[in-house]
């Protein structure tokens, strides 16, 4: 059976997600962050060396990267869903969004989460000013403009088909909920960009997220 290192209120939401639209089997192993630093656990190194999560281990394997673990799962145990066929437009697309939620969407996120903590945090009285100066500075000659740049983007793109990858529902769509759920609580998502809005309205609707939120536990993301 395949085992899920899972991280409250993480990425690894998004892989049970994943297994229950595939209606596989599975355990969870739960992990809980530091409430201060926010970071997950050290035992969660004794199954990868970066200790972040998720991770999965299906048999002999132990798979990290959220990315990797859902394209990981389609193929092997997909049988033509949740991807889209080899070759196609709409595989190409797939692959293009697999790849853009974590590697060009969730950077920003992650400057605006440290950012906006730099800037609400406890700290010394004296450096107090100039820490809320800089990350002032910092949000809204970068992270701010970056964050509009893509959400603007996305709800574009979402013009173009009901999904990311096309007319059909993918893994795609699974990769890039956490970081649009992410949007929602800590860049101003709302119903102002209707397509993205109605995208997570949609997927909060599938029985399968519910079923993971149900077995991951409390979802609420950090701020
Ligand atoms: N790109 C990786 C990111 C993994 C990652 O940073 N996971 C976060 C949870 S959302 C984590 O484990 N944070 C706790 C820590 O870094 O200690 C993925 O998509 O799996």
């Amino acid at each position: 059976m395949i085992t899920v290192h899972h991280l409250n209120n993480s990425r690894s939401q998004r892989v049970l997600w994943m297994l229950e639209e595939l209606g596989l089997e599975y355990r969870i192993e739960p992990y809980q962050r530091d409430p201060r630093g926010l970071l997950a656990p050290p035992e969660l190194r004794a199954v990868h060396p970066l200790g972040k999560a998720p991770v999965i281990v299906d048999g002999g394997l132990t798979l990290a990267e959220s990315g990797a673990i859902l394209e990981y799962l389609a193929a092997k145990y997909g049988a033509g869903r949740l991807s889209p066929a080899a070759r196609t437009p709409e595989h190409v697309r797939y692959l293009y969004w697999m790849h853009y939620a974590e590697g060009s969407l969730m950077p920003p996120l992650l400057l605006k989460l440290v950012f906006d903590r730099i800037a609400r945090d406890p700290m010394p009285l004296f450096i107090r000013p100039i820490a809320r100066a800089i990350a002032a500075r910092v949000r809204a000659a970068l992270i701010d403009p970056q964050l509009k740049l893509h959400l603007d983007y996305l709800e574009g793109e979402l013009a173009k088909s009901e999904w990311f990858a096309g007319a059909g529902f993918t893994a795609a769509d699974i990769q890039m909920s956490f970081p649009l759920e992410a949007a929602a609580v800590r860049a101003g998502l709302d119903a102002g960009r209707p397509r993205l809005w109605g995208f997570l309205e949609r997927i909060r609707a599938r029985p399968a997220y519910r079923r993971a939120l149900e077995r991951g536990g409390k979802f609420e993301l950090l701020r």
